[in-house]
C-alpha cells in the first residue's frame, strides 16, 4: 500500500492538529472545547438524538451572540452507545483527548453511575441534562444537573391521570428491571399511587431489551386496572404499550421519562394516543430565551422542542453563562486546563440562569433548582403516521 498521504487523511491530522491547538493550552485557542456524551447509537439513540439536537442549536445560538467574550464555543461529540462501558469511554476520550473545559451527558443514569465517577476523580465538571435517578449530584464535586429527579417530575403525571378519569382506583405498573433509573422511577410512580390512595394492584418486570412482552402485558390485563404506569426507555417502552392496546386494554396509560421522546412515535404508533408524560418543560414557557430557542429549533428540525433538547440547550448555556462571568474575572486564555476546570465547576454552581426550562440555580451539591413543571398527553393520526404531545398542565 501506498506511505502517500490521501488527502483523507491529510484533512483527518489537519483536524486534529486543529482541535489539539485550540484545546491544549488556551493560549492559542480560537475555541473552547465543551464535551457531548450521548447515545448517537444504540436502542438509545432514540433519546441521545434529541438531546445532541439541542445542544447543536445552543451552541449557534451562543456562538452568534458572541460566545465567551469573543471567542466561540466548540461542542465535541463522542458516541456513548447504550451501555455503561461506552459512556465511560466518551468521558475518556473527551478528558484526555479532547481536553474539554467540562462534559454533558451521558444519556441514562444507568450510564451516569459509571460515567461521571471518571470525569468527578478528573476534577472535570459535568452537567448532566437528561439523568433523573436519585443520587446523581451526590457522586460527587464535580457532577451537577439540569434535568429535575424523578421524584419531582412523575407524580405530576398519576395527577393529571386522576383529573381525566377521577374513578381510577387499581393501577398496573411495568418496569425495566435492568435500568437504575426506572426502578427508581417505579419506586416513586408506586409511592406516589398510595399516597394518592389508590391500589397497585400488580408490578410486572421487563428488560429494557425485551420486545416481547405479552405475558406481563397479559398479566398486567388480568388484574384489571384502571391505570397502567411503564417505566421503560422508548423502544421497549413503546413496544409494551402497543401490546398492551392490541392486547384489548382500553383505560389511560402513563409513560415514564424514558418514553419522553417522539421517537417513542414510531414504535407505538396509533397505540400511542393518549398516553401521559409528565413534563421538565414546555415549549410555551414565557420568556425571551425559549422563544428564540424554539424558533431556532423549529426553523431546523420543523417540530416543537421536545424536552431532552431543552434540558441539553440550557446545559449548554450553563458553561456558556459560567465561563463568560469566568473570563471578565481572570482571562481564560491565560489559564491552565485544570485551572479553568476547577473555576467553572465552582462558577457554575453558583449562578443562577434564566433558560428555556424557566429560572434555574443549583443547590451546593449541583441538584438543579427549578420552578415549573407540565404534563404531555400523547395525540395521534388515526392511522398512527404522525402525532404530537399536547400539554394539559
Ligand atoms: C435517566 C432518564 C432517562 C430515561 C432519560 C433518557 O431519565 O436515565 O435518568
Amino acid at each position: 500500500m501506498s506511505k502517500t498521504p490521501t488527502f483523507k487523511t491529510i484533512l483527518f491530522t489537519a483536524l486534529s492538529i486543529t482541535i489539539t491547538a485550540c484545546t491544549n493550552s488556551t493560549k492559542t485557542s480560537q475555541t473552547i472545547p465543551i464535551g457531548i456524551a450521548f447515545a448517537q447509537t444504540s436502542n438509545v439513540a432514540l433519546l441521545g438524538q434529541e438531546g445532541s439536537n439541542g445542544a447543536k442549536i445552543a451552541e449557534k445560538y451562543f456562538n452568534d451572540q458572541g460566545g465567551i467574550n469573543g471567542t466561540p464555543i466548540k461542542l465535541i461529540f463522542q458516541d456513548t452507545g447504550g451501555e455503561e462501558q461506552g459512556a465511560i469511554n466518551a468521558f475518556q476520550t473527551l478528558i484526555n483527548k479532547d481536553k474539554v473545559v467540562g462534559i454533558i451527558g451521558p444519556t441514562l443514569s444507568q450510564q451516569g453511575f459509571s460515567a461521571h465517577p471518571v470525569a468527578d476523580r478528573a476534577k472535570v465538571p459535568v452537567v448532566a441534562a437528561s439523568n433523573t435517578a436519585k443520587g446523581i449530584p451526590e457522586i460527587g464535586d464535580y457532577v451537577a444537573r439540569v434535568s429535575s429527579p424523578a421524584s419531582i417530575v412523575a407524580p405530576n403525571s398519576v395527577k393529571a391521570a386522576l383529573k381525566q378519569n377521577p374513578n381510577i382506583k387499581k393501577v398496573a405498573v411495568f418496569y425495566a428491571q435492568n435500568d437504575a433509573f426506572n426502578k427508581i422511577e417505579t419506586e416513586i410512580f408506586q409511592k406516589t399511587v398510595k399516597d394518592l390512595g389508590l391500589e397497585v394492584v400488580t408490578v410486572q418486570k421487563f428488560q429494557t431489551t425485551d420486545t416481547d412482552f405479552q405475558s406481563q402485558a397479559t398479566n398486567g390485563i388480568n388484574a384489571k386496572p384502571d391505570l397502567i404506569i411503564v417505566s421503560g426507555l422508548a423502544a421497549d417502552g413503546g413496544n409494551l404499550v402497543r401490546q398492551l392496546r392490541e392486547l384489548g386494554y382500553k383505560g389511560l396509560i402513563i409513560g415514564g421519562n424514558g418514553l419522553n421522546s417522539s421517537n417513542v412515535l414510531k414504535v407505538c404508533k396509533a397505540s400511542c394516543d393518549g398516553l401521559i408524560i409528565a413534563q421538565a418543560y414546555s415549549p410555551q414557557h414565557p420568556g425571551k430565551i425559549n422563544k428564540a430557542f424554539r424558533d431556532m429549533y423549529f426553523q431546523q428540525y420543523k417540530v416543537e422542542p421536545p424536552q431532552f433538547s431543552a434540558q441539553a440547550f440550557t446545559a449548554v448555556q450553563v458553561y456558556v453563562e459560567a465561563l463568560n462571568e469566568l473570563d471578565k474575572k481572570t482571562k481564560i486564555s491565560t489559564l491552565q486546563l485544570p485551572k479553568i476546570r476547577e473555576d467553572l465547576n465552582k462558577q457554575m454552581l453558583a449562578g443562577k440562569y434564566d433558560t428555556p426550562i424557566g429560572e434555574i440555580s443549583f443547590t451546593p451539591i449541583g441538584e438543579i433548582v427549578q420552578k415549573d413543571f407540565y404534563v404531555a398527553q400523547i395525540k395521534m393520526e388515526k392511522d398512527g403516521s404522525a402525532g404530537k404531545f399536547e400539554f394539559i398542565k
